[in-house]
Parts: C-alpha cells; structure tokens; sequence
C-alpha cells in the first residue's frame, strides 16, 4: 500500500497593527470602534501604571510578591472587550488589565498580592474567578465553568488564560483533553512571554509553535500578535464565534513578553539578555496603540500627559484605601475548612504554634489575634 497523508495542518497567525505602525485596513477596519479604543487605550495605561506602582510598593516593604503584568496588558484586555460580560474569564496573575476592564475593583489586586485573601473574592457579579497562582489549576476551573453552563442550557463560555510554561503542566492536558472530547464551549487562551521563570520556552516547547498543542486535541488554534490589541480582539471574535455556534472549545496562542521580572522575587538579568527586551520593548502594546491614535488624530501628548496624571491619582487613591484595610485576622486561617475544628487545629489557633515548631515562647506571636 502506498503511504498516505494523515494529516497536513497549517496555523495562521493574525497581526494587524505591527510595531512599525503598519494596520491591515482589510482586517482592521471597524474592529474596535474609535471610541472603545480611547477606553482601552486608557485601561491599559492605568494597569500599566499600576504595574509599576506595586513594583515600588513590594520594593519599600508595603506588598509582598508581585508579578508584574508590564508588555501582556493587550491579551487578556482584547479579550475582556470581546466576551460578554457574564461569561467567565478565568485567569492567572498576568491578566490584571483584562480584569480591570470587567469592572474587578483594583483595590481586589492589590489588596491580594498585599497578602489579603478577602481581596482574591472575586466580586460575584464580574464573572471572574481568584487569580490562580498554582500553575495550571485554572484551566480545570474554566473548563467545569463552562461544562456547567453547558449542562444548565446557558450561552455561556469561559476564557481561560495560562502561560507558556503551564503548557507542560498535566492539568493543561487534562483540560483539553476534556474539553475537546466532551464539547465543551473553553477558549484556551496561551500567553507565550517564552519564559517561565528562568526556562526559555525553547527547552520547554520544541513544537514551533504552543498553539499547535491544541490541534493533539483537535482543536482549531490561531496564533496572534499578542502585543497587538487588534490582532487578540480578531482572534478572540473568532475562537467566541467558534465556541457559542459549535460549543466546543478553541485554542489561542497570543506571542508576547514580560517586560518584568518573573515576579519581584526574581532577577531577570541573571538569566535573559538585555538585547532581547530592548526589542520587546520596542514592540510594547501600548506605545504601538498611542502611535497609533496619535497619527489617526484621535489621541495627543496633551491627552496623554493628563490621562497618566488621573492615573497615577487614581492607583495613590487606591494603595491609600487598601492600606487602611483592616488586616484579616490569623485565626482566618483555620476557620472555613471545618465545621469541627480538630483538637490539634484548636491548639494551633490558640497558641499560633504547632508540636514540631516555634516551641521557644519567645517565637509565639501573641494569641490575642487568633479567633
Ligand atoms: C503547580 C506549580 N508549580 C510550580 C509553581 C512555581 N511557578 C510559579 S510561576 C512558574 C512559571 C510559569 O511560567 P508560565 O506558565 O510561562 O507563566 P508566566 O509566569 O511566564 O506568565 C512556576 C514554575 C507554581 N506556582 N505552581
Ligand atoms: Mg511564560
């Protein structure tokens, strides 16, 4: 018997407007309506702002560890502005622009990564889950949000977003697996910074591409410009369209870089070259957007200099609200997990000490804050 082709398959990749100011007029033209990209341009600049302002926060000792979002802020943003309010947008910890755009206060960020759990309760009405910093968790989560949906006859899907590293995590696989054999509506949604900590993707992935893991599981997938607001929101309206007509689930590879460190318990430099984020940071979302606007006369340096101005008010506005937060007690800890609390766990509440450690007295923190 002759040998035959299984399967020739190809992935398009989508960029519209690229860092040297080109936009594709045939693909661009009436994606984001003027107006909508005043709004988004200015969703972006106060995450940014944001960003940089709980960088300095966590370096003079007023927040714990953060990961900055800098240079992703247009994946998970194109992707808020294309679903629907109510279906879920499941995220991890690079998606704070995405989140803002919803309407998830600021204040529940920063006060999570200041060390609060109150502020990870997602507010219920913006249909977003906790940020996931266990790698790859969320992806289960979207795909038994959208399994639910599916069950009760909603229209309802859910966008989750991963990195590149959490392509090689089992849950990854898992989810997919699930989601694509039981035809459920899940837009899987990569953003490949290529680094996962200090693992280039190339050690990590040696597929050329990380959208092509989607088609293993017979997904379509489409890879985009992830620095480009024009090219998610092309990709994100085709992958929705996709997932409400057919229910089944879609694959979405955005290209991107953390401009950051992995988080500020992380120091770049000893791993990465200078020369590879300079050119990231020529290809910077935002910068390319404000160019943009700029040469369509919708936008000034005037505008821009007073949009960052209310910005920076409105994160100062923020910190000082979250610092006058009253701090969660510790016996927290151990109250919502059982509805008896057992003998050892009781102990541990009222001392803040176990049998294994802080036996010293002089280590126990007062017991006045367990409750
Ligand atoms: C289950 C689990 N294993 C390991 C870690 C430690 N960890 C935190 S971030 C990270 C790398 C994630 O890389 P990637 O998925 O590419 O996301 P990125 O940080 O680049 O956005 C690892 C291994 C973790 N948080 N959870
Ligand atoms: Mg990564």
């Amino acid at each position: 018997m002759p040998i035959t082709n299984a399967l020739t398959t190809t992935i398009e990749r989508v960029s519209i407007l690229d860092e040297h100011g080109n936009f594709d007029e045939k693909l661009g033209k009436g994606l984001i309506p003027d107006a909508d990209l005043l709004k988004l341009y200015e969703t972006m600049v106060t995450c940014r702002m944001m960003d940089e302002v709980a960088f300095k926060l966590q370096r003079s000792g007023r927040m714990g560890t953060y990961p900055q979002n800098m240079g992703q802020e247009a994946n998970s943003l194109g992707a808020a502005y294309a679903l629907n309010n109510d279906d879920w947008l499941v995220t991890c910890y690079r998606e704070n622009c995405g989140l803002m755009w919803r309407g998830v206060p600021i204040d529940s960020i920063l006060l999570h990564w200041m060390g609060d759990e109150r502020g990870n309760a997602m507010p219920r009405p913006h249909h977003a889950t906790p940020i996931a910093v266990p790698i790859g968790t969320q992806m289960l989560h979207a795909t038994g949000l959208a399994w639910a949906a599916k069950y009760r006859g909603e229209k309802r899907i859910s966008c989750t977003f991963f990195g590149d590293g959490a392509t090689s995590e089992g849950d990854f696989h898992e989810a997919c697996n699930f989601a694509a054999n039981l035809d459920i509506p899940v837009i899987f949604f990569c953003q490949n910074n290529f680094w996962a900590i200090s693992v280039p993707g190339r050690i990590q992935c040696s597929a050329p591409t990380v959208a092509q893991r989607g088609i293993a599981y017979g997904m379509p997938c489409l890879q985009v410009d992830g620095n480009d607001l024009f090219a998610v929101v092309y990709g994100m309206r085709k992958a929705i369209e996709h997932a409400r007509t057919t229910g089944k689930p879609y694959f979405i590879e955005g290209v991107t870089y953390r401009l950051g460190d992995h988080t500020t318990a992380d120091d770049a430099r000893r791993y990465r070259d200078q020369a590879e984020v300079d050119a990231w940071k020529a290809r910077d979302p935002i910068t390319r957007l404000r160019t943009y606007m700029t040469k369509k006369g919708i936008w000034s340096d005037a505008k821009d200099a007073a949009l960052r101005e209310a910005a920076e008010a409105s994160c100062m506005a923020t910190i000082e609200r979250c610092e006058q937060v009253e701090p969660p007690v510790r016996g927290d800890v151990f109250n919502y997990t059982f509805a008896d609390l057992p003998a050892d766990l009781v102990t541990q509440r009222e001392t803040g000490h176990t049998h294994s450690l802080g036996q010293d007295p002089s280590q126990l923190p007062s017991a006045s804050n367990a409750r």
